[in-house]
């Protein structure tokens, strides 16, 4: 049996625990390897190593520090099938998408690799003669990544890429049911020369890894991607400390179809939005907003595609949808089909632990619609995190941007239009941090911001330049080349 280590300061090891639990492949329940389970102890010796090793990588220039980032990048590339193989595996998503998960962890490398020619300060007048003013970015020291399973490497991506080449050290929790994945890339920053101590993975549980980080006095901010439940959590005892934290969490997002929309477009978008990666993304489209006029129409033509994605383990090529990552996602997407129908929602197709051959020994679970839904319903409230779509039908684009915006949360939006006016009413309007204008709510390219308003995050951004901002300090400088005493504010007027 595969055994999945931690690595600490450049060595695979095992936890003293000598616990270890074992990795499931959603699509077959088979196991694939078993993952040492770590303890506070290791959690130590990964931030003692990580403190000790960003004391030098601070000072080495950061284009120095990117010739890493793009042999990174490079091994990704070269590794591309493999990587999706492994991440299909365990974590269930069709290969297809498997690949473009591994793709947007290549663009990161290349994209940050390109920022150790940039991580561009100010410069800016000062207000005093012979007086120069600057403001640089400096690395805060070690950064504790705690990344999900839905996109185990894409996210990890995000966080430890921008950190690393900003000059920091990491360490890095990824999720119990992906820990293979994440074994592979600490392999690639491995191979690629990253100086030990500066990548260390620690696999456990949240409750004592987890824990352990957001409390240790060496770690100087948290990354998080997960449940709000955890985000607030760590949030409140990271808060205690004055410790920074980036946190990514729930969405509900909506597509939004007005009645002068291509109705053939929206239907591609909101078939690939909730029912694409089983409707495990924070941006899966999770409401479908639609204009009363052509509620009827969208409706019959989502209903007359549903049939065209083949449920299966999604290393079969064909396999639209895959399996949810695991028992407990089931009974709770389940569960939230129930209360849908007690609230009055119409079930228009799904709705049920998807069985037959070859489903049996998964997590399948029937691409889903309800109709006839409310705003105020839970259904259309809360993240299910699974192929359940609500339609929910309004009367203009001011009520649809209204129920868009009437969830806690604030991830992704879309809206489907041929009329620009409107479209840029809704760019404006739609409380979210990313908006799509004909095209659906996942997809996110990694040279902009993600993230998301209200509950879905606090104010930071994963991925693009603004990830940047999470993983350095601004450090403003003042060089007075007069001579003499200047006295700011005073002197000068
Ligand atoms: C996530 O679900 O947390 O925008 C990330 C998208 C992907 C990333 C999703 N590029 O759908």
């Amino acid at each position: 049996m595969q055994k999945i280590l931690n690595y600490i300061n450049g060595e695979w090891c095992e936890s003293a625990s000598g616990k270890f639990v074992p990795v499931l492949n959603p699509a077959t329940g088979g196991v694939l390897a078993e993952v040492t389970q770590s303890t506070k102890e290791d959690v130590d010796r990964a931030v003692q190593a990580a403190r000790e090793a960003q004391k030098s990588w601070r000072l080495v220039p950061a284009p120095e520090r990117a010739e890493i980032l793009y042999k990174v990048a490079y091994l990704l590339k070269e590794r591309k099938e493999q990587l999706a193989q492994v991440l299909t595996s365990e974590m269930g998503k069709v290969i297809a998408e498997g690949r473009g998960e591994v793709q947007e962890a290549i663009d990161m490398a290349f994209y940050m690799a390109g920022e150790g020619r940039r991580l561009f300060g100010d410069t800016i007048p000062s207000e005093l003669r012979n007086k120069f003013a600057m403001s640089v970015r400096v690395p805060i020291g070690v950064a504790g990544l705690i990344t999900p399973w839905n996109f185990p490497i894409a996210i990890a991506s995000w966080k430890s890429l921008p950190a690393l080449v900003s000059g920091n050290a990491v360490v890095w929790k990824p999720a119990t049911e992906t820990p293979m994945v994440a074994a592979e890339f600490v392999k690639i920053y491995e191979e690629a020369g990253l100086p030990k101590g500066l990548i260390n993975l620690v696999n456990g549980s949240g409750s004592e890894v987890g824990n352990a980080m957001v409390d240790h006095p060496g770690i100087d901010l948290i990354s998080f991607t997960g449940s709000n439940e955890v985000g607030a959590a760590i949030n409140g005892r990271a808060g205690a400390l004055l410790k920074r934290t980036s946190l990514e969490m729930g969405g509900k997002n909506a597509i939004t179809v007005l009645e002068d929309a291509d109705l053939d477009l929206a239907v591609e978008g909101i078939l690939w939005g909730a029912f694409g990666t089983s409707g495990q993304r924070c941006t899966a489209t999770s409401r479908v907003i639609v204009h009363e006029d052509v509620k009827e129409a969208l409706t019959e033509k989502l209903l007359a595609r549903i049939g065209e994605l083949k449920m299966g383990n999604g290393l079969d090529e064909s396999v639209k949808v895959g399996p949810v990552i695991n028992r407990s996602a089931l009974e709770r997407i389940h569960e939230y089909v129930k209360i849908g129908q007690e609230e009055g929602a119409t079930l228009l197709t799904g709705g049920q632990i998807a069985t037959g051959k070859s489903l049996d020994e998964g997590n399948f679970y029937l691409p889903t619609i309800f109709t006839d839904v409310t705003p105020d319903m839970r259904i259309a409230k809360e993240e299910i995190f699974g192929p359940v779509v609500s339609i929910i039908s309004v009367r203009s684009l001011e009520e649809a941007i209204e129920v868009n915006n009437s969830v806690e949360f604030g991830l992704s939006s879309a809206i489907y239009t041929a009329n620009v006016n409107r479209a840029f009413h809704a760019m404006r309007d739609l409380d979210t941090g990313i908006v799509y204008i004909n095209a659906g709510t996942t997809g996110a390219e990694i040279h902009l911001p993600f993230g998301g308003t209200k509950g879905t995050g606090n104010g930071h951004r994963d991925s693009g330049v603004a990830a940047l901002d999470v993983y350095t300090e601004w450090k403003s400088v003042y060089v007075d080349y007069s001579g003499k005493l200047q006295r700011a504010q005073i002197d000068n007027y």
